[in-house]
């Protein structure tokens, strides 16, 4: 493209030749990407077939409610996993295994309100943020944490199965947006916050008067999945982290007006950042200084009624990602609505709770990027990455330069638009490697061919070992993934089959003892109880233990299918025509699926996970018997 060309294009212009220069370069194996492969000898971000990435990437999926999994740098979506969704595949959602999950950690009210409108559970969810669980300041591969801020809950995802084991709804507090997990000692903790302000006995008794609604910090245990403890405060929160020492989490508030309407919500200049005093907190509940509220402690970290728990630190307008960068010194808030972002020192924080210092004396920096900043990545090597949501940019800045005053920028980068998070590889551990970039842009504008009003967003893989930062690969996502971590693969160990113990269908095993058979022998016939009808199978390609069986109208069936395979990636699923009914069962897993046998006739059930050169033959018939017959 000669000079000219170039400068009549316009940035629209400008990064469709950047595409295509980039297709020419795949095709002729030179330019951009054989410079990415130089760069990543062991990790090219477009593997050969075959070929594995060098890296996990885990992905929120927003209103979608799934957890996703891609290699990364390829960007392939390998998996799905339900969490608060309802999910077609696997049952997520109707199995008796995944109701226990999505039910056991509701509140009592929300059951009662679920059960009025015919339902157990929620089937939607708003999945904004995706973290694994940490050891002495880096990612340990036990556990995946992610929020719902629709229906204000937090889940767990095993890393060794990669199924959702937990979820729990979080009493007292209102649309859990932020949420991270304690990076030292372990996890420990799981910070998440309460978006939206709301009455703190939310019944009806207070309606319109804004001055009598909170905010409420929450503090789970991990291990447990129970609430430790919470804190009220003033504002709303938004995201959360916390340090490298274990002392301090912090969550910016975008709403310190406690406004109800927009121009109420970003009239203050300064909104403030909450710096929670983890051992003062600590000591306060052992300490009994707090209300009981549905089971959890509840202490008072409002502004000016308490020294103790928290500081609000201000900021300038409407602040909204907060990352702590791996030199475990400085936190980076990133400003929205301001073109800065703010750095907190948290050596400085101590003064904040001792000497009661000025709260801003925290802030050692607040350099200008551009416009929107809401999310910042770090390389591991003092430099940090800021997406610009109005300029469509990624700013890569230095984290020293801005801390001497200087202009700290030292490269901008054009994606394709309007970028919210963006990660990098390791990028909130100690152990971030500085390789690779990803931006997860909200728009994706003319990048793809169309496919209607509802378009996909853009995610943009950008290569960051230089100054000069690259896009280096394109890859549209389905609604909408906020946020991800990119985690390398070593740290990441799953399982190929089910150990056969596994407490998953613990009550699976149990009424099978009670019914005197076991799950891996299944029963040649239903067992009756009653109306209450229980169908033991056992899978093994091509075939299932029952070739029929029968039941009468009217009786609640269960059926428990155990899959005896122990071959890696023989899943088999078990799906009852014209009944709704579709479950997955995984190598040495059981799965039970419990409904009423309304419908008479012949039914055939049949497997739908392709398994077998008979696959299509391996089914049976459920015969229903009609009332009366
Ligand atoms: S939030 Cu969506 S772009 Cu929920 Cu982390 Cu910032
Ligand atoms: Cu078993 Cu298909």
């Amino acid at each position: 493209m000669s000079e000219k060309t170039s400068m009549k294009l316009s940035r629209r212009g400008m990064l469709g030749a950047t595409a295509t220069g980039a297709l020419a370069a795949t095709t002729g194996g030179a330019g951009l990407f054989a410079s990415a492969r130089q760069a990543h000898a062991a990790g090219t971000f477009n593997p050969e077939p075959g070929q594995l990435d060098e890296y996990y990437g885990f992905w929120s999926s927003g209103q979608t409610g799934e957890l996703r999994i891609l290699g990364f740098p390829s960007m392939r979506e390998l998996m799905r996993v339900p969490v608060f969704n309802r999910c077609s595949a696997t049952g997520w959602g109707q199995t008796n295994e995944s109701l226990k999950v999505l039910t056991e950690g509701l509140t009592e009210e929300t059951r009662a309100f679920l059960a009025k409108r015919g339902q157990k559970t929620y089937d939607n969810g708003d999945l904004h943020h995706p973290h694994m669980s940490f050891t002495d300041g880096t990612y340990d591969g036990r556990y995946l944490f992610m929020n719902d801020k629709a229906n204000t809950r937090v889940a767990r995802v095993r890393c060794d199965v990669m199924k959702c084991d937990k979820i729990i709804e979080i009493p007292n507090a209102s649309d859990i947006h932020g949420m991270r997990p304690q990076k030292y000692p372990r996890t420990g903790y799981v910070f998440a916050n309460g978006e939206h302000e709301a009455p703190l006995v939310n019944d009806g008794a207070i309606l319109d008067k804004p001055e009598e609604y909170v905010n409420i910090f929450s503090a789970i245990d991990g291990d447990t999945m129970k609430v430790a403890w919470q804190v009220i405060v003033s504002g709303n929160l938004d995201n959360t982290d916390c340090d490298y020492q274990g002392k301090y989490a912090f969550s910016t508030s975008y709403n310190s007006e406690m406004g109800m309407t927009l121009a109420g919500m970003t009239e203050a200049e300064r909104d403030h950042v909450v710096v929670f005093n983890l051992k003062e907190i600590e000591a306060g509940v052992a300490a009994g200084d707090y209300r009981e509220m549905n089971g959890v402690p509840v202490l008072d970290g409002r502004k000016g009624r308490n020294k103790t728990y928290t500081r609000y630190i201000p900021i300038p307008n409407s602040p909204h990602g907060v990352n702590t960068a791996p030199d475990g010194q400085h936190v980076v808030i990133n400003g929205k609505l301001s073109p800065t972002v703010s750095v907190i020192d948290v050596t400085r924080l101590d003064a904040l709770f001792d000497s009661d210092a000025d709260p801003r004396s925290a802030v050692v920096a607040e350099p200008q990027l551009g416009l929107g900043p809401l999310h910042t990545a770090f390389d591991g090597q003092g430099n940090a990455f800021t997406t610009l949501f109005l300029d469509s940019q990624v700013v890569k800045w230095n984290i020293a330069r801005a801390l001497r005053g200087e202009d700290p920028i030292i490269s901008k980068v054009d994606v394709h638009y309007q970028p919210g998070h963006n990660s990098t590889s390791m990028g909130e551990t100690k152990e971030a490697d500085g390789k690779w970039l990803i931006s997860m842009n909200k728009f994706s504008k003319d990048r793809f061919i169309n496919v209607g009003p509802l378009k996909p967003e853009n995610e943009q893989l950008i290569e960051i070992s230089t100054d000069e930062m690259k896009v280096v690969h394109d890859g549209p996502t389905f609604a909408e993934p906020h946020d991800s971590i990119i985690v390398r693969r070593d740290i990441v160990n799953p399982v190929n089959v089910w150990d056969r113990n596994d407490p998953m269908w613990e009550d699976a095993r149990r009424q099978a003892e009670a019914d005197g058979v076991t799950l891996e022998d299944g029963a040649d016939e239903p067992i009756r109880d009653g109306n209450k009808v229980r169908v033991y199978m056992w899978s093994m390609a091509p075939t299932f233990s029952m070739e029929k069986f029968t039941v009468r109208e009217g009786d609640e069936v269960t059926i428990y299918v155990t899959n005896l395979d122990d071959v890696d990636d023989v899943t088999h699923g078990l799906t009852i025509s014209n009944y709704g009914v579709a479950m997955e069962v995984a190598p040495q897993a059981t799965a039970s699926v419990t409904f009423t046998a309304d419908r008479p006739g012949v039914h055939w059930f049949y497997c739908q996970w392709f398994c077998h050169a008979l696959h299509m033959e391996m089914r049976g018939r459920m015969l229903v018997e009609p009332r009366g017959a």
